[in-house]
């Protein structure tokens, strides 16, 4: 049964975090995410997210940038044409190089249309049988250490069990050894977001006596030998997620041994084939992975919640319950953690239903692409 997809709508959709979230490169209190909602000439509808930050501190690409090459190349590329298989959808795709938060945005609807199509969930085409996920939280960089020490509190009083601290220079020993002394049997790891550089490996090994399941991505992307160089000065694992933008990417880390265990994000890896490709190889491999976030909506996060019930993601997700991010999200029923645990979305497709009123409500911005007139209606 082959697919094809006649219009496709752009929102541009607006949500407030329930708390700002502060990284190493900067602070946000709301998310923008492009919605994109695919219609076969059957009325059979497929929804994808675009979850790239507003600016380019965390990759290149921003909203803005997503916005344009989904609607002058990846959309262009899709209408219209068939395909029977998300994979073939994706090679449709191939020639726009880079730009992979954009591309991860319509793969997405398309693994979701061909779910609908078949009355399978995600995870079933997926091969996934695990019926949950672990859940972990990344918390952003507070004011000062009782702001932090209270976040890691009330996230583990609501169950969860593996707490990510963001880290920079300035904030990184002391924040971990309070946390540590409050928190003696929680799983805690660390991310700083590039923060650092290759003359700071020996600061960075002054994190070794805490016992953290690991440090992600200390250095600049394309820094793969630094990641090497740390390695082999410190005990705690190396995990990259910047670093990891593609098959190759992987591969060439592996080879530098520049990682032990790898963050798999559908959105930098530019779609859930492309992930669950990294996932393969890593398996193959013996190499740890588990499944990193961009603060997700529902219809991301769901589709995140299936690609890490495959086999590979053994330490926990920064996939979180919706509550953790926003006041209200945009699918029903609610992404929630229980127990630390959120449930794998077994409905057909990615397996949520968006809620189209509300969708309707927080966009800021909206177009709709057709095979005939390529654009109609913006507004
Ligand atoms: O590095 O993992 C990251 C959020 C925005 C950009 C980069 C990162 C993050 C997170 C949050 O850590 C993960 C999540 O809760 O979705
Ligand atoms: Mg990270």
């Amino acid at each position: 049964m082959s697919l094809n997809i006649s219009n496709i709508r752009l929102s541009m959709v607006r949500l407030d975090l329930v708390h700002d979230f502060e990284t190493s490169s900067h602070r946000k209190s709301y998310l923008d995410h492009i919605l994109v909602r695919v219609t076969t000439p059957d009325g059979l509808i497929g929804w994808g997210e675009c979850a790239s930050p507003s600016g380019p501190f965390y990759c290149g690409e921003t909203t803005q940038t997503c916005w344009h090459v989904l609607h002058d190349h990846l959309g262009p590329a899709l209408l219209g044409r068939e395909w029977q298989h998300p994979a073939e959808a994706a090679t449709m795709m191939a020639h726009v190089s880079g730009n992979n938060f954009a591309r991860a945005g319509l793969e997405m609807a398309c693994w979701d249309l061909y779910g609908k199509s078949r009355g399978r969930s995600l995870s079933d085409v997926l091969g996934v049988t695990s019926q949950f996920v672990d859940a972990g939280v990344s918390l952003g960089i507070e004011a000062g250490v009782d702001a932090l020490l209270e976040q890691v509190r009330s996230h583990v009083d609501e169950g969860y069990r593996r707490v990510k601290l963001k880290i920079r220079p300035g904030w990184d020993v002391e924040p971990v050894r309070h946390v540590r002394e409050a928190f003696p049997d929680l799983a805690l790891q660390v991310d700083a977001n590039t923060a650092y550089t290759r003359d700071d490996v020996a600061h960075l090994a002054g994190l070794d006596p805490f016992g953290l399941l690991m440090i992600e991505q200390p250095f600049a992307a394309d820094d793969l030998l630094a990641h090497a160089a740390l390695r082999k000065r410190i005990h705690t694992s190396v995990c990259l997620d910047e670093s990891i933008t593609s098959l190759a990417a992987l591969r060439t880390a592996m080879h530098l041994k520049a990682c032990s265990i790898v963050n798999i994000k559908v959105s930098r890896l530019g779609g859930i084939g492309a992930a669950r490709s990294v996932h393969d190889e890593c398996r193959a491999n013996g190499v740890p992975v588990w499944c990193g976030g961009m603060h997700e909506f529902g219809i991301g996060r769901a589709a995140n919640l299936a690609v890490a019930g495959l086999p590979g993601f053994v330490l926990p997700s920064d996939v979180s319950g919706s509550a953790k991010y926003y006041a209200r999200d945009v699918v029903l029923p609610e992404i929630v953690a229980s127990d630390g645990k959120v449930a794998v979305p077994q409905a057909p497709g990615i397996g949520v239903e968006v809620d189209e009123g509300f969708v309707e409500q927080c966009t800021r911005r909206m177009v709709e692409l057709t095979e005939a007139q390529r654009e109609c209606v913006s507004i």
